[in-house]
Protein backbone atom coordinates (compact mmCIF):
# COMPACT_ATOMS: atom_id res chain seq x y z
CA UNK A 1 0.00 0.00 0.00
CA UNK A 2 1.67 3.26 -1.00
CA UNK A 3 0.96 5.92 1.45
CA UNK A 4 0.69 9.44 0.24
CA UNK A 5 0.87 12.88 1.43
CA UNK A 6 -1.13 15.43 -0.37
CA UNK A 7 0.39 19.31 -0.50
CA UNK A 8 -2.88 21.70 -1.81
CA UNK A 9 -6.13 20.54 -0.49
CA UNK A 10 -8.18 22.47 -3.76
CA UNK A 11 -9.96 22.06 -6.41
CA UNK A 12 -7.92 19.32 -7.96
CA UNK A 13 -6.04 18.33 -4.94
CA UNK A 14 -9.75 17.26 -3.71
CA UNK A 15 -10.72 15.64 -6.74
CA UNK A 16 -7.35 13.58 -6.55
CA UNK A 17 -7.99 12.59 -3.13
CA UNK A 18 -11.19 11.52 -4.10
CA UNK A 19 -9.87 9.01 -6.65
CA UNK A 20 -7.00 7.60 -4.62
CA UNK A 21 -9.17 6.99 -1.62
CA UNK A 22 -12.35 5.83 -3.15
CA UNK A 23 -11.65 4.42 -6.82
CA UNK A 24 -7.68 3.53 -6.97
CA UNK A 25 -6.03 0.88 -5.66
CA UNK A 26 -2.77 -0.17 -3.38
CA UNK A 27 -3.10 3.62 -2.43
CA UNK A 28 -3.67 5.74 0.67
CA UNK A 29 -3.79 9.17 1.64
CA UNK A 30 -2.26 9.49 5.16
CA UNK A 31 -1.30 13.62 5.26
CA UNK A 32 -2.59 16.32 4.02
CA UNK A 33 -1.71 19.94 4.58
CA UNK A 34 -3.00 23.42 2.80
CA UNK A 35 -1.74 27.11 3.55
CA UNK A 36 -5.54 27.58 4.41
CA UNK A 37 -5.69 24.97 7.74
CA UNK A 38 -8.50 24.79 7.90
CA UNK A 39 -9.27 23.91 4.19
CA UNK A 40 -6.80 20.91 5.35
CA UNK A 41 -8.57 19.90 8.79
CA UNK A 42 -11.74 19.04 6.80
CA UNK A 43 -10.21 17.31 4.38
CA UNK A 44 -8.06 15.35 6.82
CA UNK A 45 -11.12 14.29 9.61
CA UNK A 46 -12.67 11.47 7.21
CA UNK A 47 -9.50 10.41 6.29
CA UNK A 48 -7.99 9.83 9.65
CA UNK A 49 -5.12 11.54 7.77
CA UNK A 50 -2.32 13.47 9.66
CA UNK A 51 -2.84 17.43 8.93
CA UNK A 52 0.53 18.60 8.45
CA UNK A 53 0.72 22.85 9.20
CA UNK A 54 2.92 23.12 5.85
CA UNK A 55 4.65 20.89 2.55
CA UNK A 56 8.10 20.53 4.63
CA UNK A 57 6.67 18.89 7.52
CA UNK A 58 4.31 16.47 5.50
CA UNK A 59 7.14 15.96 3.48
CA UNK A 60 9.02 15.12 6.02
CA UNK A 61 6.66 12.72 8.14
CA UNK A 62 7.93 9.01 8.68
CA UNK A 63 4.48 8.47 7.41
CA UNK A 64 4.40 9.36 3.96
CA UNK A 65 6.13 7.24 1.20
CA UNK A 66 5.23 9.20 -1.92
CA UNK A 67 4.35 13.32 -2.38
CA UNK A 68 1.13 14.62 -4.72
CA UNK A 69 1.99 18.24 -4.82
CA UNK A 70 -1.41 19.83 -6.58
CA UNK A 71 -0.87 23.26 -4.64
CA UNK A 72 -0.51 26.76 -6.88
CA UNK A 73 1.84 26.43 -9.42
CA UNK A 74 4.59 29.13 -7.92
CA UNK A 75 4.91 26.51 -5.41
CA UNK A 76 5.31 23.91 -6.79
CA UNK A 77 9.64 24.28 -7.03
CA UNK A 78 10.04 24.47 -3.40
CA UNK A 79 7.95 21.18 -2.91
CA UNK A 80 9.65 18.91 -5.56
CA UNK A 81 12.91 20.06 -4.29
CA UNK A 82 12.28 19.11 -0.79
CA UNK A 83 10.89 15.44 -2.28
CA UNK A 84 13.71 15.12 -4.19
CA UNK A 85 16.12 15.83 -1.29
CA UNK A 86 13.82 13.24 1.30
CA UNK A 87 14.31 10.76 -1.51
CA UNK A 88 10.43 10.46 -1.87
CA UNK A 89 8.59 10.26 -5.79
CA UNK A 90 6.46 12.91 -6.43
CA UNK A 91 3.61 13.52 -8.47
CA UNK A 92 3.25 17.62 -9.02
CA UNK A 93 0.72 18.95 -11.09
CA UNK A 94 1.01 21.03 -14.40
CA UNK A 95 3.01 23.29 -14.63
CA UNK A 96 5.60 21.71 -12.64
CA UNK A 97 7.44 25.17 -12.01
CA UNK A 98 6.63 28.48 -13.61
CA UNK A 99 9.63 29.48 -15.14
CA UNK A 100 11.87 27.23 -17.31
CA UNK A 101 15.07 27.96 -14.88
CA UNK A 102 12.58 26.39 -11.98
CA UNK A 103 12.53 23.14 -13.84
CA UNK A 104 15.81 23.46 -14.74
CA UNK A 105 16.75 23.59 -11.08
CA UNK A 106 14.54 20.63 -10.70
CA UNK A 107 15.83 18.73 -13.51
CA UNK A 108 19.04 19.40 -12.20
CA UNK A 109 18.35 18.08 -8.60
CA UNK A 110 16.78 14.94 -10.12
CA UNK A 111 19.60 13.78 -11.90
CA UNK A 112 22.36 14.49 -8.87
CA UNK A 113 20.00 12.22 -6.81
CA UNK A 114 20.72 9.38 -9.09
CA UNK A 115 17.02 7.95 -9.28
CA UNK A 116 13.39 9.18 -11.02
CA UNK A 117 11.78 10.49 -8.59
CA UNK A 118 9.43 13.79 -10.35
CA UNK A 119 6.24 12.34 -12.52
CA UNK A 120 4.26 15.49 -13.71
CA UNK A 121 0.28 15.63 -14.53
CA UNK A 122 -0.08 16.18 -17.77
CA UNK A 123 -2.77 13.60 -17.96
CA UNK A 124 -3.68 13.65 -21.89
CA UNK A 125 -1.00 11.26 -22.13
CA UNK A 126 -3.54 8.89 -20.27
CA UNK A 127 -6.58 9.43 -22.40
CA UNK A 128 -8.28 6.53 -24.35
CA UNK A 129 -9.02 9.53 -27.32
CA UNK A 130 -5.19 11.17 -27.25
CA UNK A 131 -3.86 7.39 -27.10
CA UNK A 132 -6.28 6.28 -30.12
CA UNK A 133 -5.37 9.30 -31.88
CA UNK A 134 -1.15 8.18 -31.41
CA UNK A 135 -2.05 4.75 -32.16
CA UNK A 136 -3.74 5.40 -35.87
CA UNK A 137 -0.51 7.21 -36.16
CA UNK A 138 1.87 4.91 -35.38
CA UNK A 139 0.16 2.10 -37.43
CA UNK A 140 1.16 4.53 -40.67
CA UNK A 141 -2.67 4.27 -41.97
CA UNK A 142 -2.80 8.44 -42.65
CA UNK A 143 0.76 8.61 -43.54
CA UNK A 144 3.59 10.59 -42.39
CA UNK A 145 2.11 13.55 -40.33
CA UNK A 146 1.82 17.25 -42.15
CA UNK A 147 -0.06 19.16 -39.51
CA UNK A 148 -2.42 19.19 -36.43
CA UNK A 149 -5.51 21.43 -35.28
CA UNK A 150 -6.26 22.09 -32.03
CA UNK A 151 -8.93 23.32 -30.26
CA UNK A 152 -8.62 24.03 -26.23
CA UNK A 153 -12.08 25.38 -25.09
CA UNK A 154 -12.87 26.05 -21.29
CA UNK A 155 -16.70 27.08 -20.36
CA UNK A 156 -15.44 30.13 -18.10
CA UNK A 157 -12.33 31.02 -16.49
CA UNK A 158 -11.75 32.67 -12.91
CA UNK A 159 -11.76 36.45 -13.04
CA UNK A 160 -7.58 36.57 -11.61
CA UNK A 161 -7.36 34.30 -14.90
CA UNK A 162 -4.84 36.90 -17.06
CA UNK A 163 -4.12 36.78 -20.71
CA UNK A 164 -1.00 34.60 -20.49
CA UNK A 165 -2.64 32.05 -18.56
CA UNK A 166 -4.25 30.97 -21.72
CA UNK A 167 -0.82 29.38 -22.68
CA UNK A 168 0.61 28.81 -19.33
CA UNK A 169 -1.97 27.12 -17.64
CA UNK A 170 -4.39 26.12 -20.25
CA UNK A 171 -2.21 25.44 -23.70
CA UNK A 172 0.89 24.23 -22.10
CA UNK A 173 -1.24 20.44 -22.50
CA UNK A 174 -1.48 20.94 -26.24
CA UNK A 175 2.28 21.84 -25.97
CA UNK A 176 2.84 18.76 -23.68
CA UNK A 177 0.76 16.46 -26.07
CA UNK A 178 2.08 17.56 -29.27
CA UNK A 179 5.80 16.76 -27.92
CA UNK A 180 4.50 12.95 -27.12
CA UNK A 181 1.79 12.53 -29.84
CA UNK A 182 5.17 13.74 -32.37
CA UNK A 183 7.65 12.21 -30.41
CA UNK A 184 9.21 15.60 -31.48
CA UNK A 185 10.41 18.84 -29.74
CA UNK A 186 8.70 22.02 -30.54
CA UNK A 187 11.59 24.45 -32.24
CA UNK A 188 9.22 27.63 -32.86
CA UNK A 189 6.01 29.48 -31.46
CA UNK A 190 3.77 32.65 -32.69
CA UNK A 191 0.71 33.93 -31.28
CA UNK A 192 -2.11 35.55 -33.43
CA UNK A 193 -4.70 37.42 -31.78
CA UNK A 194 -7.98 37.45 -33.30
CA UNK A 195 -11.21 39.36 -33.08
CA UNK A 196 -12.04 39.91 -29.03
CA UNK A 197 -14.83 38.06 -27.58
CA UNK A 198 -17.10 40.00 -25.61
CA UNK A 199 -17.80 36.80 -22.98
CA UNK A 200 -14.75 37.60 -21.53
CA UNK A 201 -14.84 40.94 -20.21
CA UNK A 202 -11.39 42.66 -20.37
CA UNK A 203 -9.55 39.09 -21.40
CA UNK A 204 -7.85 38.82 -25.11
CA UNK A 205 -10.03 36.04 -25.61
CA UNK A 206 -9.34 33.85 -28.13
CA UNK A 207 -5.66 33.62 -28.97
CA UNK A 208 -4.13 31.41 -32.05
CA UNK A 209 -0.84 29.36 -30.92
CA UNK A 210 1.37 28.16 -33.67
CA UNK A 211 3.52 25.60 -32.68
CA UNK A 212 6.50 24.59 -35.36
CA UNK A 213 8.06 21.15 -34.42
CA UNK A 214 11.41 19.56 -35.28
CA UNK A 215 10.05 16.75 -37.45
CA UNK A 216 8.43 19.66 -39.52
CA UNK A 217 5.07 19.28 -38.40
CA UNK A 218 2.71 22.38 -37.84
CA UNK A 219 0.18 22.65 -35.21
CA UNK A 220 -2.37 25.45 -34.94
CA UNK A 221 -4.12 25.76 -31.27
CA UNK A 222 -6.96 27.91 -31.02
CA UNK A 223 -7.30 28.59 -26.96
CA UNK A 224 -10.93 29.90 -26.08
CA UNK A 225 -11.77 30.30 -22.34
CA UNK A 226 -15.12 31.34 -22.55
CA UNK A 227 -17.15 29.87 -24.82
CA UNK A 228 -20.07 29.41 -22.50
CA UNK A 229 -21.84 26.27 -24.14
CA UNK A 230 -19.07 23.66 -22.28
CA UNK A 231 -14.94 22.28 -22.05
CA UNK A 232 -14.61 21.18 -25.86
CA UNK A 233 -11.24 19.91 -26.59
CA UNK A 234 -10.43 18.58 -30.36
CA UNK A 235 -7.63 17.84 -31.98
CA UNK A 236 -7.20 16.10 -35.64
CA UNK A 237 -4.04 15.06 -37.49
CA UNK A 238 -3.50 15.93 -41.46
CA UNK A 239 -1.22 12.83 -42.49
CA UNK A 240 -0.41 12.88 -46.31
CA UNK A 241 -2.59 9.63 -47.10
CA UNK A 242 -5.68 10.68 -44.58
CA UNK A 243 -6.94 12.28 -41.36
CA UNK A 244 -7.25 11.20 -37.88
CA UNK A 245 -9.30 13.42 -35.49
CA UNK A 246 -10.80 13.41 -31.44
CA UNK A 247 -13.86 11.19 -31.62
CA UNK A 248 -17.13 12.76 -30.47
CA UNK A 249 -16.56 11.49 -26.20
CA UNK A 250 -20.49 11.90 -25.46
CA UNK A 251 -21.67 8.57 -24.32
CA UNK A 252 -25.11 9.00 -25.79
CA UNK A 253 -26.79 11.10 -28.49
CA UNK A 254 -29.96 12.45 -27.97
CA UNK A 255 -32.48 13.05 -30.96
CA UNK A 256 -35.74 15.23 -29.79
CA UNK A 257 -37.90 17.57 -31.72
CA UNK A 258 -36.44 17.50 -35.22
CA UNK A 259 -32.64 17.81 -33.46
CA UNK A 260 -29.78 15.50 -33.11
CA UNK A 261 -27.49 16.60 -29.61
CA UNK A 262 -24.88 14.94 -27.73
CA UNK A 263 -23.78 16.83 -24.21
CA UNK A 264 -21.02 18.59 -23.76
CA UNK A 265 -18.72 17.89 -20.94
CA UNK A 266 -18.86 20.97 -18.22
CA UNK A 267 -15.44 21.39 -17.24
CA UNK A 268 -11.70 19.44 -17.24
CA UNK A 269 -12.83 17.13 -14.80
CA UNK A 270 -15.66 15.74 -16.48
CA UNK A 271 -13.59 15.39 -19.78
CA UNK A 272 -10.63 14.06 -18.23
CA UNK A 273 -12.00 12.16 -15.25
CA UNK A 274 -10.94 8.30 -16.63
CA UNK A 275 -7.53 9.88 -17.86
CA UNK A 276 -6.70 11.45 -14.41
CA UNK A 277 -7.84 7.52 -12.68
CA UNK A 278 -5.58 5.92 -15.24
CA UNK A 279 -2.87 8.41 -15.07
CA UNK A 280 -2.75 7.99 -10.67
CA UNK A 281 -3.22 4.14 -11.38
CA UNK A 282 -0.24 3.81 -12.88
CA UNK A 283 1.42 6.49 -10.89
CA UNK A 284 0.96 4.85 -7.96
CA UNK A 285 1.76 1.17 -9.57
CA UNK A 286 4.89 2.07 -10.94
CA UNK A 287 6.67 3.83 -7.71
CA UNK A 288 5.04 0.99 -5.63
CA UNK A 289 7.00 -1.69 -8.01
CA UNK A 290 10.06 0.25 -8.88
CA UNK A 291 10.26 3.12 -6.36
CA UNK A 292 9.98 5.67 -9.56
CA UNK A 293 7.37 7.17 -11.97
CA UNK A 294 6.92 6.14 -15.37
CA UNK A 295 5.00 9.19 -16.97
CA UNK A 296 5.98 12.23 -18.40
CA UNK A 297 8.83 13.34 -16.41
CA UNK A 298 10.63 17.01 -14.91
CA UNK A 299 12.74 16.56 -18.36
CA UNK A 300 9.00 16.83 -19.90
CA UNK A 301 8.02 19.62 -17.09
CA UNK A 302 11.13 21.37 -18.46
CA UNK A 303 10.82 21.56 -22.22
CA UNK A 304 6.78 22.87 -22.23
CA UNK A 305 7.70 25.58 -19.76
CA UNK A 306 10.69 26.52 -22.55
CA UNK A 307 8.04 26.67 -24.89
CA UNK A 308 5.40 27.68 -22.81
CA UNK A 309 7.95 30.68 -21.60
CA UNK A 310 8.28 31.59 -25.74
CA UNK A 311 4.66 31.18 -26.58
CA UNK A 312 4.23 34.03 -23.75
CA UNK A 313 7.33 35.85 -25.47
CA UNK A 314 5.77 35.58 -29.10
CA UNK A 315 2.54 36.64 -27.40
CA UNK A 316 4.49 40.16 -26.16
CA UNK A 317 6.28 40.75 -28.89
CA UNK A 318 3.94 39.30 -31.82
CA UNK A 319 6.84 38.35 -33.25
CA UNK A 320 8.03 34.10 -33.83
CA UNK A 321 10.14 33.36 -31.05
CA UNK A 322 12.41 29.60 -31.40
CA UNK A 323 12.42 27.17 -28.67
CA UNK A 324 15.77 26.21 -27.55
CA UNK A 325 16.50 23.17 -25.14
CA UNK A 326 19.51 22.45 -23.28
CA UNK A 327 21.34 19.36 -23.72
CA UNK A 328 19.21 16.34 -23.04
CA UNK A 329 20.79 14.88 -20.27
CA UNK A 330 20.87 10.78 -20.86
CA UNK A 331 18.77 10.00 -17.79
CA UNK A 332 15.94 10.93 -19.44
CA UNK A 333 16.40 8.87 -22.73
CA UNK A 334 14.68 7.95 -24.61
CA UNK A 335 12.73 11.58 -25.34
CA UNK A 336 10.17 12.24 -24.72
CA UNK A 337 8.91 9.86 -22.28
CA UNK A 338 6.59 7.14 -22.01
CA UNK A 339 3.93 6.31 -21.03
CA UNK A 340 3.38 4.06 -24.18
CA UNK A 341 0.26 3.90 -26.07
CA UNK A 342 -2.10 1.39 -25.56
CA UNK A 343 -3.16 -0.15 -29.02
P1 LIG B 1 -7.09 25.71 -6.29
O1 LIG B 1 -6.85 27.17 -6.06
O2 LIG B 1 -8.49 25.22 -6.31
O3 LIG B 1 -6.30 24.86 -5.20
C1 LIG B 1 -4.96 25.11 -4.84
C2 LIG B 1 -4.85 24.90 -3.33
O4 LIG B 1 -3.48 25.04 -2.97
C3 LIG B 1 -5.66 25.91 -2.50
O5 LIG B 1 -6.47 25.23 -1.57
C4 LIG B 1 -4.58 26.73 -1.82
O6 LIG B 1 -4.97 27.20 -0.52
C5 LIG B 1 -3.43 25.71 -1.73
N1 LIG B 1 -2.11 26.29 -1.56
C6 LIG B 1 -1.60 27.41 -2.13
N2 LIG B 1 -0.34 27.60 -1.74
C7 LIG B 1 -0.01 26.59 -0.91
C8 LIG B 1 1.14 26.22 -0.20
N3 LIG B 1 2.25 26.96 -0.23
N4 LIG B 1 1.12 25.08 0.53
C9 LIG B 1 -0.01 24.32 0.59
N5 LIG B 1 -1.15 24.63 -0.05
C10 LIG B 1 -1.15 25.74 -0.80
O7 LIG B 1 -6.36 25.36 -7.66
P2 LIG B 1 -6.53 24.05 -8.55
O8 LIG B 1 -7.44 24.35 -9.69
O9 LIG B 1 -6.81 22.89 -7.68
O10 LIG B 1 -5.05 23.96 -9.21
C11 LIG B 1 -3.95 23.49 -8.47
C12 LIG B 1 -2.86 23.03 -9.43
O11 LIG B 1 -3.37 22.00 -10.26
C13 LIG B 1 -2.34 24.12 -10.37
O12 LIG B 1 -0.97 23.94 -10.58
C14 LIG B 1 -3.12 23.86 -11.66
O13 LIG B 1 -2.45 24.30 -12.82
C15 LIG B 1 -3.24 22.36 -11.63
N6 LIG B 1 -4.42 21.87 -12.36
C16 LIG B 1 -4.25 20.87 -13.25
C17 LIG B 1 -5.32 20.42 -13.99
C18 LIG B 1 -5.14 19.33 -15.00
O14 LIG B 1 -5.99 19.18 -15.87
N7 LIG B 1 -4.10 18.53 -14.93
C19 LIG B 1 -6.60 20.95 -13.79
C20 LIG B 1 -6.73 21.95 -12.85
C21 LIG B 1 -5.65 22.40 -12.13
C1 LIG C 1 -6.72 24.20 -15.79
O1 LIG C 1 -5.71 24.59 -14.87
C2 LIG C 1 -6.36 22.90 -16.41
O2 LIG C 1 -5.30 22.37 -16.27
C3 LIG C 1 -7.36 22.41 -17.36
O3 LIG C 1 -7.03 21.14 -17.84
C4 LIG C 1 -7.41 23.41 -18.50
O4 LIG C 1 -8.37 23.01 -19.46
C5 LIG C 1 -7.81 24.78 -17.97
O5 LIG C 1 -7.81 25.71 -19.03
C6 LIG C 1 -6.83 25.23 -16.90
O6 LIG C 1 -7.25 26.47 -16.37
Amino acid sequence: MLKVGVIGTGMIGKDHIRRMTSVLSGVSVVAVTDVDASVAAAVAAPLSAEAHPDGASLIASPSVDAVVVSSWGPTHEEYVLAAIAAGKPVFCEKPLATTAAACLRIVNAEVSSGRRLVQVGYMRRYDVAYRALKAVLLSGEIGAPLMMHCAHRNASVPSFYEKEMAITDTAVHEIDMVRWMFDSEITATSVLIPRKSGNGGELQDPLFLLLEMANGVLVDVEISVNVRYGYDIRGEILGENGTAALGSLSPVSVRVGGRVSDPVPADWRERFIAAYDVEFQEWIDSVSSSGSPSGPSAWDGYAAAVASDAAVAALRSGARVPVSLVSKPAFYSPSPSSPAVAV
